[in-house]
């Protein structure tokens, strides 16, 4: 019961202790929610850090707000100028995963990953070997492309080649369309793939033991998987600083970082690449990763 799980994990849940708990194999069903802070050690900047984020390096575009590079009315309104080129800067084929995406990799190889949840375009999770089945890319990827308004997939290698010599825009080529192509990576006001869905509604609540890696948990519904997991499943976050905290006063959601009665929250602050080091030290883990970070 409620109690005796309590009891179990102790109640002062620190991230040693869920981790001596995956090592000793009390956790079988593990998801991970993962954001842009895992790729930045491969070269990718994130959205929300200070200076070297994304949002603070797209003025030079002139756009309205820094999310419109990813909203739906002003791609068509400026012909996708500014996104056509920050997707030439971000393609990911010359990017290798981090020791992150690896251990993700780990995770699955272990026979302990339930579903990655990612919210990153750059496919690192998939070039890190998670397979298809055990990935959702909630935010889509460069992957594949299609029309914006007649919605016809693309062809993705001329899309590609497009973006990458700065042939843009690319415009659809069904009869009367004329709509702009883009890579499926989901703007703003666009549905998640139906595959978000479902996986989330079937596995966050059969997680116990929930990984939070690299994300700020400000953009929604993502950020909103952290509450779908059972009350007693343990949630570790691995971030360069508190994100999604409950604010007491307002009897808000989310993680329950340092505050009075939480037991299931934990927390390594740093780069997610040190902390993942150190977690497979705990779990044996180490030379399993060395082994993967040295093969790419
Ligand atoms: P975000 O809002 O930029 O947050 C990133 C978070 O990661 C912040 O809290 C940082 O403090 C933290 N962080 C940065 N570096 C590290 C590090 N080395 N180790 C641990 N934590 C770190 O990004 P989110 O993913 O939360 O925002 C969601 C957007 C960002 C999604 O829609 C993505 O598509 C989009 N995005 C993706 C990429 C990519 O694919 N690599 C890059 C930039 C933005």
């Amino acid at each position: 019961d409620e109690g005796m799980k309590r009891a179990v994990l102790g109640l002062e849940c620190t991230a040693r202790r869920v981790l001596e708990n995956l090592r000793d194999g009390k956790y079988a069903s593990v998801v991970v929610m993962a954001g842009a802070g895992i790729s930045v050690s491969c070269g990718i900047p994130d959205f929300r850090t200070p200076g070297t984020g994304l949002y603070d390096n797209l003025q030079r575009f002139n756009l309205p707000t820094p999310e419109s590079v990813f909203e739906l009315d002003f791609f068509r309104a400026s012909k996708g100028e500014a996104f056509y080129k920050l997707a030439k800067e971000m393609w990911p084929d010359n990017f290798k995963p981090s020791p992150t995406h690896l251990f993700v990799r780990l995770l699955h190889d272990k026979g302990l990953l339930r579903r990655a949840f990612t919210q990153n375009i750059d496919t690192l999770e998939r070039v890190a070997g998670v397979p298809d089945d055990k990935l959702v890319e909630a935010h889509g990827s460069f992957a594949n492309s299609s029309c914006t308004r007649c919605r016809k997939p693309f062809d993705a290698e001329r899309s590609k080649n497009a973006i990458l010599e700065g042939k843009t825009p690319i415009m659809c080529e069904e009869p009367g369309c004329g709509g702009l192509v883009k890579p499926d990576i989901v703007f703003f006001g666009e549905g998640l793939p139906a595959k978000f869905g479902i996986c989330s509604s079937s596995d966050l609540p059969q997680a116990d033991l929930l990984i939070v890696m690299g994300t700020s948990l400000t953009v929604h519904p993502f950020a909103g998987l952290v509450e779908m997991v059972p009350p007693d499943c343990p949630r570790l976050l691995l971030n360069m600083k508190p994100v999604g905290v409950r604010i007491p006063s307002e009897e808000s959601n989310g993680l329950r970082l340092n505050q009075p009665e939480n037991w299931r929250d934990a927390m390594i602050q740093g780069p997610c690449d040190e902390a993942v080091r150190a977690i497979c030290d705990i779990l044996g883990w180490r030379e399993d990763l060395e082994a993967l970070v040295e093969s790419f």
